[in-house]
């Protein structure tokens, strides 16, 4: 069939970021705010926590084992009230391309509830790409929280096709003692950033490289721990240093299999510019396989970079469930 170019039917793109838990949550309504073009659907056992979430779809899990309450922590009822709402949630999810679930890993609902769901999903639509940003709970809050992250990270990564793991300790570590709420704030502000870049760059309009959907599929699948970092900056370059600065999981970009970056710029930005970042990444961080994406945005003062670099190794999450590749499909 030919067609004129006014003519060609766009292939649209249903993604859908699914919030679980309170974290989880948070971050959909910070993505909804921003209207990211994107399916928002949220899930908690906790109601109160549901009543000020802002998503195209809410979702309670869970009355039986939680009557409407979080779990305090505990991972069995998290899993439970998955188990008896999974239809629930999965008649919202329907049949998109790619789904983005986010948690704290801490919680009992995150990290109890998300692995099953994914599973869940992956039994009834195989092909579905499911990547999930997880965060790692701060040290202050407990060894609790923290074995919870341990299992929920355990049981996703053999059913999820890609993690992002962001440490909130490191989050500490760089801007120094902040006040928790902001330290959550600034953590959901690089998964907003992230998801954000991520969604815009798969849209051809005001791309002038945009990220072609099957490949990025081909890049993430199978590609386990990833870290992720956003920068800014008004030259690409220092931008995408600022992105990998501000990464938060204590992995070596040069151990990436491989990565995905994605450059949004003011109009007007040269090819060449971009290009400088991308050779950056390659002879700088050796890494070889590059998926890269470059959108002008007229309404940008300044570039921004989304680096996710994935197959990475870090010491943190090796030291807490062993060789991460053994525990992938
Ligand atoms: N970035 C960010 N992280 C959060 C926020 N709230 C909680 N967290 C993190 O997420 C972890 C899990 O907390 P919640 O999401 O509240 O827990 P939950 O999944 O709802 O589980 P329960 O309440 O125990 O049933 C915590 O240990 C925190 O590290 C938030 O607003 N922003
Ligand atoms: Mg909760």
């Amino acid at each position: 069939m030919t067609y004129r170019s006014e003519e060609l039917p766009r292939v649209g793109l249903d993604i859908v970021v699914l919030g679980v838990g309170g974290g989880g949550s948070n971050t959909v309504t910070n993505l909804y705010r921003r209207k990211v073009p994107a399916r928002l659907i949220a899930v908690d056992t906790d109601v109160n926590t549901l009543s000020v979430t802002k998503a195209h779809a809410l979702i309670q899990i869970g009355e039986t084992v939680c009557r409407g309450r979080g779990t305090g922590g505990d991972i069995a009822k998290g899993r439970k009230a998955a188990e008896e709402d999974i239809d629930k949630v999965l008649e919202a999810v329907k049949r998109p391309d790619l789904l983005i679930a986010v948690c704290g890993l801490g919680g009992g609902t995150g990290s109890g509830a998300l692995p099953y769901i994914v599973s869940e999903l992956k039994k009834s639509l195989p092909d579905l790409v499911v990547g999930v940003i997880g965060d790692i709970p701060f040290k202050f809050e407990g060894l609790e929280r923290i074995k919870n992250a341990q299992v929920g990270l355990k049981e996703l990564l053999p059913v999820a096709d890609f993690i992002v793991v962001n440490m909130n300790d490191m989050l500490l570590d760089k801007y120094g003692s902040l006040p928790v709420r902001e330290a959550f704030r600034a953590v959901d502000l690089l998964v907003a950033n992230a998801i954000e870049s991520l969604l815009r760059c798969f849209d051809p309009k005001g791309s002038i490289k945009h990220v072609d959907f099957s490949d990025f599929v081909s890049a993430v699948k199978g590609s386990g721990l990833c870290m992720m970092g956003f920068g800014r900056h008004r030259m690409i370059r220092r931008a995408l240093e600022n992105a990998i600065e501000n990464r938060l999981l204590d992995a070596d970009p040069s151990s990436a299999k491989g990565a995905l970056l994605l450059v949004q710029a003011p109009v007007g930005t040269s090819l060449k510019e971009a290009m400088d970042a991308l050779r950056a990444l390659s002879e700088k961080y050796y890494v070889e396989r590059i998926l890269w994406g470059l959108r002008t945005d007229p309404e940008l003062r300044e570039s921004s970079v989304l680096l996710i670099a994935s197959g990475v190794r870090s010491k943190t999450i090796e030291d807490w469930i062993g060789e991460v590749e053994l525990l992938q499909r």
